[in-house]
């Protein structure tokens, strides 16, 4: 069975990869991601100066799905800069996923990332657990003057990770910033943002950071994050890439991806709860149902949703 995907002419040995944020800050997590069956390594989301992130405890899982606010910790762009080298000789793609604080810091980070080549960018526009800063990707136009100054200095396929939009003016817009903008791919959705879980027994939060609210991860936001794949896929036409993620615990889950239309899945909350064996065994439930299925390839199943 064929799993290789391409995305912006980038070929993957296979098209299930870590999302960023899944044990994948540290260089022993990044190894970690390149000796296993990843068809990627993604790293962290890396800001200008290393950070601790937020108090913890900052994720809890709950039946179907997690809560995070992590907070951004990260070893500071700098250290990827040396890191990424040294991630590429395990011969799969290095998507580096880069945030920023503003515009300048974004540019600055992008910039150094872009000169080490690492063979994708992904701009997170979408962190939700920052007390201060809004999710740019809901500022269309915040998001299209970032994306454009940035499509000047990245020279590597630039792409960037998106919240989850719940309109479909807001797909339209979105999807008309993203052609305008140049950007080579989209990884869809991040957590489903400022979500609340409470635990009866205490009568608190499960969180600490920013009084209980964080990104919603796994089982729960499959729908959405199918949504979002399916609505950018309608609008996009194939002309722009799409990474699904969100909610995918089996092979299943990641051929209903493929439907909806992702070229490529990445996998956060089942990553963190199961290692990287999660890799191997998604690989051989995604190759049953495709067998199954009739067909050769992970690519074949690509945009086939039917409507009713
Ligand atoms: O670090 C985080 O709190 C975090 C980030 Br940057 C993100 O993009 N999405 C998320 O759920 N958590």
């Amino acid at each position: 069975m064929n799993l290789a995907a391409d995305i912006a002419g980038i070929t993957f040995p296979t098209c299930i990869m870590n999302a960023a944020g899944a044990r994948c800050v540290t260089a022993d997590e990044l190894e970690t991601i390149g000796r296993s069956r990843a068809g990627a390594i993604v790293t962290k989301s890396m800001t200008r100066e290393a950070r601790d992130g937020n108090p913890t405890p900052r994720y809890v899982t709950f039946p179907h799905g997690s809560i995070n606010s992590m907070g951004l910790p990260n070893l500071g762009y700098q250290s990827y800069v040396t890191l990424i080298p040294h991630l590429k000789t395990f011969k799969k793609p290095v998507i580096a996923s880069v945030a920023g604080f503003n515009p300048d810091e974004f540019l600055e980070i992008a910039s150094a990332i872009d000169a080490t080549h690492p063979h994708l960018i992904e701009i997170n526009l979408s962190c939700p657990n920052l007390e201060g800063h809004p999710q740019i990707g809901y500022d269309f136009e915040a998001a299209a003057h970032l994306l454009n100054r940035l499509r000047k200095v990245v020279t590597c396929p630039m792409g960037t990770k998106l919240p989850p939009y719940f309109d479909p003016v807001h797909h339209d817009h979105m999807a008309a910033v993203l052609e305008r903008c140049r950007v080579d791919f989209i990884s869809v959705i991040n957590s489903v943002g400022n979500g609340l879980v409470i635990d009866p027994d205490t009568d608190t939060t499960v969180i600490t950071p920013k009084g209980g609210f964080g990104g919603l991860g796994g089982a729960i936001i499959k729908p959405v994050a199918l949504a979002n794949v399916r609505a950018f896929s309608l609008r996009l036409q194939g002309r722009i890439p799409i990474i699904g993620v969100g909610g995918i615990e089996t092979g299943q889950d990641i051929y209903e991806h493929l439907l909806a239309g992702a070229s490529a899945v990445q996998i956060g909350t089942a990553f963190v709860e199961e290692g990287e064996h999660v890799f191997d065994r998604l690989e051989q439930e995604l190759a049953a149902v495709l067998q199954k299925k009739g067909l050769q390839s992970a690519a074949e199943a690509v945009g086939r949703l039917e409507e009713l």
